[in-house]
């Protein structure tokens, strides 16, 4: 039987999904994208899930589309793959969406459309050893997967062009100085730091982050009137949270609070 593309471990309160075709450094093909999807569902439908880590298998994170599937032969024509309609515009929109923190271990290369997967991650935390590159312009492509509008807010318009025009490779304790990613750690302390983000976010207020999540997602397009009104309103839905009224009343009696998540 061949290796699953897509590995899960369900621990308390979180899943890890780990890319797993490490002869194509976990590169992406139609099927996996299937497989991931479903993975995500399953996720997102069980309550109990309150955070996921994504990693890759091997000595990468992501290479991106497999281009083994891209090879057009001698007099081949190329068709619309639809790609980015199908299956990583999803994959974004969703990971972005999802109502719980999802956090990206990055433990080697992520280039292509898996650099931009794990930026659309809510917090990127890489391996000493791994490297972030646009590798698009190398072979006639754009920067996709929302790496466009991503990239640049992140780090600003003059190196996300530089970085998007030359495909030139950032490493990772680079990536973090620029304020591409939250975190670069030695390789030995990738996954228990990684993981004990995941553990923190198992026992938080899960509808609260979810909340925190929408308010910095719109501020990238909202006027700051807009963003206060949005502050204003979701600030509401959280004030009437059990959660916030639990997380005082832990915080007057000095005990930790018991969370409720996303039920
Ligand atoms: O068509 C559409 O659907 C449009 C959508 C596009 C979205 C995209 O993601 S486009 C960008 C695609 N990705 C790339 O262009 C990156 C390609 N890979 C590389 O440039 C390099 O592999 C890396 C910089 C990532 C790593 O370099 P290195 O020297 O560490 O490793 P390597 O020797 O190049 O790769 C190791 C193996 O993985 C090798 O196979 P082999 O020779 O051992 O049999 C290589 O062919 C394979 N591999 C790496 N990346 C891909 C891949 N095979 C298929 N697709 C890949 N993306």
């Amino acid at each position: 039987m061949s290796e699953p593309s897509i590995i899960v471990q369900r621990q308390t309160g979180y899943r890890v999904i780990t890319l797993n075709r490490p002869d194509r450094l976990n590169a992406f093909d139609d099927a996996m994208h299937e497989v991931l999807r479903g993975t995500i569902d399953e996720a997102e439908a069980d309550e109990e899930c309150r955070a996921l880590l994504l990693t890759g298998a091997g000595r990468a994170f992501c290479s991106g589309q497999d281009l083994a599937d891209r090879l057009l032969k001698p007099g081949e024509k190329p068709v619309p793959r639809e790609s980015l309609e199908k299956y990583y515009n999803p994959l974004v929109r969703r990971l972005r969406a999802l109502p719980f923190p999802v956090v990206c271990a990055v433990n080697g290369v992520a280039a292509g459309a898996g650099a931009n997967v794990a930026l659309a991650c809510d917090i990127v935390i890489a391996a000493r050893s791994a490297t972030f590159t646009q590798s698009f312009a190398r072979i006639g492509l754009i920067p996709d997967s929302g790496g466009t509008y991503i990239l640049p807010r992140l780090i600003g318009e003059a190196r996300a062009r530089a970085l998007m025009l030359t495909a030139q490779p950032v490493p990772a304790e680079r990536a973090a100085e620029m304020g591409m990613i939250w975190a670069c750690v030695d390789d030995a302390q990738l996954m228990p730091e990684a993981t004990a983000l995941c553990e923190q976010f198992a026992t938080a207020p899960t509808r609260g982050l979810a909340l925190i999540k929408r308010a910095i997602d719109a501020s990238a397009t909202n006027s700051f009137d807009e963003q206060l009104d949005l502050e204003r309103d979701l600030q509401r839905e959280a004030v009437m949270s059990a959660d916030y009224a639990e997380g005082v009343r832990a915080f007057m009696e000095k005990r930790k609070p018991n969370f409720r998540g996303r039920k």
